[in-house]
C-alpha cells in the first residue's frame, strides 16, 4: 500500500517552502515516512532545519551535502548510515547552471557552464547513487526530478535542457545496475512550477501561461502533484517499475 511508515528516506534539494523537495517531503511525511534532509550550504542551514522541525517530526536530521564535493557526499552518507541505519530510498532534487546561460541561443553555451551544469544536475545522481546503495540493504527507490526540456529543445532552457537529457539517460544506466539489489531508480518529469530555480529561467511566466491555457489539465502542476507521485514511486504500489520517467505536468508533453 502507500503507507511508508516505519521506512527512511532521504530528501536533498530544499531551499526553501516553494522548493519541489519540499512538495515530497511533505508527501513523505504524510504517509508516515521518517525523513532525512540535506541542503547545499551553510547559507540554507538554518531554513531547512526550520522547515524540517515544522514537520512535528522530533530529531529530524538534517546535514550538508554540496553535491560538487564527493567528500561531501561520502560524509552525508556516513552519518546517515550512523544515525539511522538503514534507509528505504532518496529523493534527488537537484539542479543547477548559470543564470546567463538560461536565455538566449544554447549554442553560446561556455565549456565552463556546461560542465557546472552536468556537475551539478547530473553527475551528482549517480555519486548519490553508490553512496545510497550501501544503506538501502533491504532494497530502495530512487526518485529524480528531470523536465522536457531534456526531451525537446525549449526556449531558454538551453544547457540545462542537455543537461537533463544526461540525467535522464543516467537513470536509465543506474536503474540497470541497481535492479539486482533491489533498488529502483525513476524520475518524474515535473511541469514548471514557480520555484527558486524556475526564476532564473527566461521568460517563464510565458511558459506557465502556455500550459494554463493548452494542457490537457488546463492548469499548472503543484508541488504536491510531483509529491504524491513520489510517493507513488517510494511505495511499494510501483515494485515493478524501474528507469522510468512519468510525466506529471498536466499532460502537457503529449502535445
Ligand atoms: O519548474 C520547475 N521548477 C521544475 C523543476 C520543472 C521540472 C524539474 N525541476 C527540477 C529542477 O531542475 C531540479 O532538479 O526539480 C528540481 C528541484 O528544483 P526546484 O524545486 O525547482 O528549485 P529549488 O527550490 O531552487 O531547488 C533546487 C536546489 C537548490 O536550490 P538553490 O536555489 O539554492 O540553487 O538544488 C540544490 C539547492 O538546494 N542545489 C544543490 N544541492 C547540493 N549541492 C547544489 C549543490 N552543489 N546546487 C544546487
Amino acid at each position: 500500500n502507500f503507507s511508508l511508515a516505519g521506512k527512511t528516506f532521504v530528501v536533498m534539494g530544499v531551499a526553501n517552502k516553494r522548493s519541489i523537495a519540499w512538495g515530497i517531503a511533505r508527501s513523505l511525511h504524510n504517509a508516515g515516512a521518517r525523513l532525512v534532509f540535506t541542503y547545499a550550504g551553510e547559507r540554507l542551514e538554518s531554513s531547512v532545519r526550520e522547515l524540517a522541525d515544522s514537520l512535528g517530526a522530533e530529531g529530524t536530521l538534517v546535514l550538508p551535502c554540496d553535491v560538487t564535493s564527493d567528500e561531501d557526499i561520502t560524509t552525508c552518507f556516513a552519518q546517515i548510515k550512523e544515525a539511522v541505519g538503514t534507509i528505504h530510498g532518496v529523493a534527488h532534487c537537484i539542479a543547477f547552471a548559470k543564470t546567463e546561460e538560461l536565455k538566449g541561443e544554447y549554442l553560446n553555451t561556455t565549456r565552463d557552464g556546461f560542465l557546472l551544469a552536468h556537475n551539478i544536475s547530473s553527475y551528482s545522481l549517480t555519486a548519490v547513487a553508490k553512496e545510497a546503495r550501501g544503506l538501502m540493504t533491504e532494497g530502495g527507490s530512487i526518485v529524480t526530478l528531470t523536465y522536457l526540456g531534456g526531451e525537446r529543445a525549449i526556449k531558454n532552457y538551453n544547457v540545462m535542457g542537455v543537461a537533463k537529457a544526461s540525467l535522464d539517460a543516467s537513470v536509465r544506466y543506474l536503474a540497470a545496475d541497481l535492479g539486482k539489489d533491489g533498488i529502483r531508480v525513476n524520475s518524474i518529469s515535473a511541469g514548471p512550477i514557480r520555484t527558486l530555480s524556475a526564476k532564473v529561467i527566461g521568460e517563464f511566466n510565458t511558459i506557465l501561461k502556455e500550459i494554463e491555457e493548452n494542457a490537457p489539465l488546463r492548469r499548472t502542476t503543484t508541488p504536491e502533484e510531483v509529491g504524491d507521485t513520489a510517493v507513488f514511486l517510494f511505495s511499494d504500489m510501483s515494485r515493478g517499475i524501474t528507469g522510468e520517467n512519468i510525466h506529471v505536468d498536466s499532460g502537457y508533453h503529449i502535445l
